[in-house]
């Protein structure tokens, strides 16, 4: 009976030594649960009391009842001293300083890469004259990238010093990142009726890498095709969109011929500037650039989609995206566009929530 009695005293300091020791509300838990919880120590000796005599209960009774009593008031007082610890340290670590400038929102950090924005006005001007986008997938066949523009097979572009083929198939053709958007307007030909006006911006690859190239940059190509599409609606178009871009009210151009093998006659296109020490002005001046390369569809590209030369007519046009963003934007060095340094994004980059319009002005 008396060793029952000190076991008790001993269980209590243990307990009690335990409680004050904890040193976090889970490490009390765990000794609230070791004692009091359903197998706890001090929960095993209450159910020892059944066992007992009249005489033993009437004293252990008490004293085990006391004994839960008390530790459950050691474990609560515990318990809210490490309970305002804690808070205490929560406050100290996560105070905040009312007097800090505001951090800028995502919304407003955030910037459009110039590519991201020149293609954002293109679509804004040739969309206002009709013309929808199309897209089409970076990896094309040889086929669709080369053979049916009329490329031949012995065609310099072809080479692999120009372009990147993928491996082999087990039938011997070979896949290739597109070199020009070209292949998305056969695509567009072979799924759909002219009339055809559309635009196709998108990546293109080629194997080539110093001050003016990239392996992969951007290009934007236009197609019409209709019973009748000539050279002087071409022209209308691009002087239209060559005012629209460059956000000038007259621009001379120049159209020197020029050789593709998917167009005929085939021409190059330069608009008016002026240089003015490292400034350059487009629409005024006596200077030219060189911005795009356009033609009439050649007859071979239009049978290769199953149309009639003899029923339809098409111009094409072609221009590098990165390089138009560059002029417009007085961007000097065309390898910073892919060097994803947000110092340089910060510079020339444009603000998220102002969209190019033709009414809201393409670029403000
Ligand atoms: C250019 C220049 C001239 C062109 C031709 C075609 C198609 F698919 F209709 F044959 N698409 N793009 C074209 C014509 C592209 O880029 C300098």
């Amino acid at each position: 009976m008396s060793d029952t009695q000190s076991e008790i005293g001993k269980l209590e300091e243990e307990i009690a030594a335990a409680i004050q020791g904890a040193a976090d509300e889970s490490a009390l838990e765990e000794i609230r649960v070791g004692a009091l919880g359903k197998k706890g120590s001090i929960t095993e000796k209450l159910k020892g009391l059944g066992a007992m005599s009249i005489d033993e209960r009437k004293t252990f009774g008490p004293m085990l009842n006391g004994l839960r009593d008390r530790v459950a008031t050691m474990i609560d007082a515990r318990k809210a001293t490490l309970g305002a610890a804690a808070l205490d340290a929560r406050l100290a670590a996560e105070k905040v300083d009312v007097t800090l400038p505001l951090r800028e929102p995502a919304i407003s950090a955030g910037r459009i890469h110039p590519v991201s924005q020149v293609i954002d006005e293109l679509t804004a001007i040739f969309a206002d004259m009709g013309f929808s986008i199309a897209e089409g997938p970076h990896i094309e066949t040889d086929t669709y990238n080369f053979t049916m523009l009329n490329i031949p097979e012995d065609h310099p572009a072809r080479q692999e010093m120009d372009t990147f083929y993928l491996n082999p198939r087990e039938d011997g053709s070979r896949l290739v990142l597109r070199t020009h958007t070209s292949p998305v307007q056969i695509r567009h030909m072979l799924a759909n009726k002219p009339p055809i006006r559309i635009i196709a911006p998108g990546r293109v690859f080629r194997c080539d890498y110093d001050q003016t190239h990239t392996p992969m940059f951007h290009q934007v190509e236009g197609l019409v095709i209709d019973k009748q599409a000539n050279l002087a609606n071409l022209k209308w178009v691009l002087e239209e969109f060559c005012k629209a871009f460059f956000e000038v009210d007259e621009v001379k151009m120049r159209f020197r011929a020029s050789h593709f093998p998917f167009t005929e006659p085939s021409m190059e296109v330069d608009i008016n500037c002026s240089r003015v020490g490292n400034e350059l002005r487009i629409g005024e001046g006596d200077d030219w650039l060189e911005i795009l390369g356009c033609g009439m569809v050649h007859p071979n590209v239009l049978r290769h989609v199953g149309l009639d030369p003899a029923e339809y007519q098409g111009f094409a046009w072609g221009m590098g995206i990165d390089r138009i963003a560059m002029l417009k934007y007085g961007i000097p060095d065309l390898r910073t566009f892919f060097a994803s340094d947000l110092r340089w994004l910060r510079h020339y980059g444009f603000a998220t929530l102002d969209l190019p319009s033709l009414a809201g002005g393409l670029s403000r």
